[in-house]
């Protein structure tokens, strides 16, 4: 459908300038000016949300606890949380003939977003901002939001589908990624140990974001200060260090998260401490003990996930996330494991800085 036909059943009118945005790897996103204002339009993948009504009950219900908090704190919730518009029937989405689901939320005025930064006040406000996100939701009803994506950080689950994939090999590519298969094979009990804390008990569930690259986090243009918290349809009952952890495997690797040549691949310790002043600023006082210790193994465990998805996804044909050549998602996964055995090296240097960030908080 067109995206000025859709506009129009959101109530946007007028001369438009539309302009599709290209980051992210699941949904399409298009930036719409009017005379007056700018809005992002997108359409929601179908093949990866099943339930798209459902994603968006969960943002209604979420943005909006999270509104009368900002309005409690004497906050903008205009530039603080995202506002999603409604069509005529009151809808904030709008299945059209084929289908598919788009929605529309007001451009934050003057914000921008970084794919990477090496500026340490940034990684500590994007810690700060997810740390805030998880705090406002800490009294929302978890009960009262649908799991839009099943199991969707569920380690040992991921593995179990990436390996009954090796065994089916259907694309006839397994030959070719051994040697990554083996490194997940030897890593599989750690990377799914804090899902199993949380399965016996020693680890609580959150209402947490689910998917925290900082691109997610929306800055004041001329400030730098944290504002509203962006893509929201994996919100959902989750992992504090999960959360933590995919946003400084993103933020505080050496190169992007598809880096070609894995030499490259490293884990910055000083963006990580940054993020981490951030994150553990806001949250320092809810954590358990328990919690603490798991920010650093969740990084190495996340990250295995990731990179179990991602070779999931190329021994599988390359369906779920958006690829632009051929081995695209196998340079994704060798990244991620060359990333992550950086980690499994500085494992005890982030449990140390944790610490004493938390100490001196
Ligand atoms: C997907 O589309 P994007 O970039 O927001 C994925 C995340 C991955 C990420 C890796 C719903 O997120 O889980 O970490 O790619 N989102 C979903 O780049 O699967
Ligand atoms: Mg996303």
């Amino acid at each position: 459908m067109e995206i000025n036909a859709i506009c129009q059943l959101f109530g946007i009118t007028g001369e438009l300038e539309v302009k599709q945005l290209k980051s992210g790897n699941i949904n399409s996103t298009y930036l719409v000016t009017s005379a007056d204002q700018k809005y992002i339009v997108q359409k929601i993948n179908g093949y990866v949300f099943k339930a798209p009504e459902q994603i968006m009950s969960n943002i209604a219900l979420t943005t909006e606890h999270i509104r009368q908090k900002i309005l409690a704190e004497g906050g903008d919730p205009s530039r603080q949380v995202l506002h999603f518009l409604s069509t005529a029937e009151g809808k904030n989405f709008w299945k059209d003939e084929d289908g598919s689901v788009w929605r529309i939320y007001v451009f934050v005025p003057n914000s921008v977003a970084f794919d990477a930064t090496d500026d340490p006040t940034i990684l500590r406000n994007a810690g700060a901002a997810f740390g805030n996100f998880q705090r406002n939701l800490l009294d929302f009803d978890a009960a009262s939001l649908y799991e839009t994506i099943s199991d969707f950080h569920n380690t040992p689950k991921r593995l179990d589908t990436l390996f009954a994939s090796v065994e089916r090999d259907e694309c006839g590519r397994v030959a070719e990624a051994q040697e990554l298969i083996d490194y997940l094979a030897a890593k599989r009990e750690l990377a799914g140990s804090v899902v199993r804390q949380v399965e016996c008990g020693e680890l609580p569930l959150r209402v947490t974001h689910n998917d925290t690259k900082c691109n997610n986090v929306l800055f004041d243009a001329d400030t730098g200060e944290e504002l509203a918290v962006i893509d929201l349809d994996t919100i959902m009952p989750g992992l504090m260090a999960y959360d933590f952890g995919d946003a400084v495997r993103f933020a505080a690797c050496t190169t992007a998260e598809d880096e070609p040549d894995t030499s490259k691949v490293a884990f910055d310790l000083d963006k990580f401490t940054a993020f981490a002043e951030g994150f553990v600023g806001k949250l320092g006082d809810t954590m358990t003990e328990a919690e603490l210790d798991s920010l650093a193994v969740g990084t190495f465990g996340i990250t295995i996930e990731l990179a179990s998805r991602f070779l999931d996804d190329y021994l599988t044909g390359d369906k779920y996330f958006a690829t632009n050549r051929p081995k695209h998602n196998l340079e994704r996964t060798a990244c991620q494991i060359a990333l992550a055995k950086d980690m499994e090296r500085k494992m005890e240097q982030m449990k140390t800085i944790l610490h004493s960030i938390r100490s001196n908080a």
